[in-house]
């Protein structure tokens, strides 16, 4: 019988359970956007998890939209990384990247000295973003050119690349939450005049190329992809035809047998039922094409719903995360219906190892 605690092999991904830790941004990294000791204590405590998805990491400096968030471009955060992914191979832990690039959600205290956010359009989020002053208004973006998409694509791969070379047992492309390939996606926000705005194909062009590129780096299955038809995330208006649009992308990727798709289930975090959408029916796609492929979902999961959520087939594995951040040996407790620890919300962003890596585990 499948249960939430029984072992799933996802693409080339061995899991010991179907609980996965969901990408939570923690602001923490060190100067040089690097993961250090903290990070590696953090992760391998949490390294019973069946799957870890890392906090999202940008593929390059102009991916970055908040501070203290760790990059895979440079070789000094290769190297930061391997040390966590050692330290939790060494736990018995799977551990894949999440790979960011923000688009707009950005400000230009963040970027490169003259760089300003980029994205499908010029038009600005009502948003703001955590920068070195605190709380401050994303800026201004600019509309990539089409010439510039190539070098695009070229940065999630050689991140994939980067990836592998720090020990990961794959990535999650972070397609969800309002920013760049969702902000390509949405008909809300992509005015765009070239081969990538317009129609639903156009929209979806950069999403798909990217994972082609990531495919093609490091094999499908190595490679999932987190989406979220729905979400009102960073001020991203919701499409005219969500399911049409989800459709085709959830169409187009199936045949690429990936390991997993993880989808947010209604808003990020918020409520799950605000905006009607027929995830049932993207499932059914995905796993007509790839039935060795994992259907992940998130957003709001208790105990009784995650195992009921895989008993009745619903789902293959489910993501949880706040109640990560609080239970590093969050499966012992679902396991044993224990009692789970509160999570302190002023910790989530920003700071040392208080309220991240001082949670105390079951005796
Ligand atoms: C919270 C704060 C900053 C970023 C997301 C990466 O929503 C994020 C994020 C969440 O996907």
């Amino acid at each position: 019988m499948q249960t939430l605690f029984t072992p799933f092999q996802a693409g080339d991904i061995a899991l010991a359970n179907r609980i996965v830790m969901a990408p939570l941004t923690r602001n923490r990294a060190l100067p040089g956007r690097i993961p250090g000791d903290l990070q590696r204590e953090y992760y391998r405590q949490r390294a019973s998890a069946g799957l870890i998805v890392t906090e999202a990491s940008q593929i390059s400096p102009e991916g970055q939209g908040y501070l203290d968030t760790p990059g895979i471009y440079s070789a000094e955060q290769v190297a930061g990384w391997r040390r966590v992914t050692d330290a939790v191979h060494a736990a018995g832990g799977k551990i894949v990247i999440q790979l960011w690039h923000v688009g707009r959600i950005s400000h230009v205290s963040l970027l490169p000295e003259g760089m300003v956010p980029v994205s499908s359009s010029a038009r600005a989020a009502n948003a703001k973003t955590y920068t070195a002053k605190g709380f401050e208004a994303v800026s201004a973006p600019r509309a990539l050119r089409s010439d510039e998409l190539p070098r695009i694509v070229a940065d999630y791969r050689a991140a994939a690349r980067n990836a592998i070379a720090a020990g990961f047992d794959g990535v999650e492309v972070h397609g969800a939450n309002g920013y760049l390939l969702e902000q390509f996606l949405r008909d809300s926000l992509n005015d765009r005049s070239d081969a990538y705005g317009g129609t639903i194909a156009n929209r979806a062009r950069l999403m798909l190329e990217v994972m082609d590129a990531v495919v093609g780096e490091i094999g499908a299955g190595r490679t999932g992809l987190r989406l979220s038809p729905v979400t009102p995330a960073n001020d991203l208006g919701q499409d005219s035809d969500a399911q049409a649009l989800y459709g085709h992308v959830v169409e187009k990727l199936a045949p690429m047998k990936l390991a997993y798709l993880h989808l947010i289930e209604g808003a990020t975090g918020g409520p799950r039922d605000a905006v009607p959408f027929g995830f049932e029916a993207l499932r059914r796609v995905f796993k007509a094409a790839n039935p060795a492929g994992a259907w992940m979902v998130n957003n709001g999961y208790d105990r009784a719903m995650a195992i009921a959520a895989v008993e009745q087939g619903r789902a293959d594995l489910v993501a949880f995360g706040k109640p990560f951040i609080s239970n590093p040996d969050l499966v012992r407790r679902l396991r044993e219906n224990a009692a789970l620890n509160e999570p302190k919300r002023e910790t989530f962003y920003g700071g040392g190892a208080a309220g991240y890596t001082d949670y105390p585990v079951l005796a």
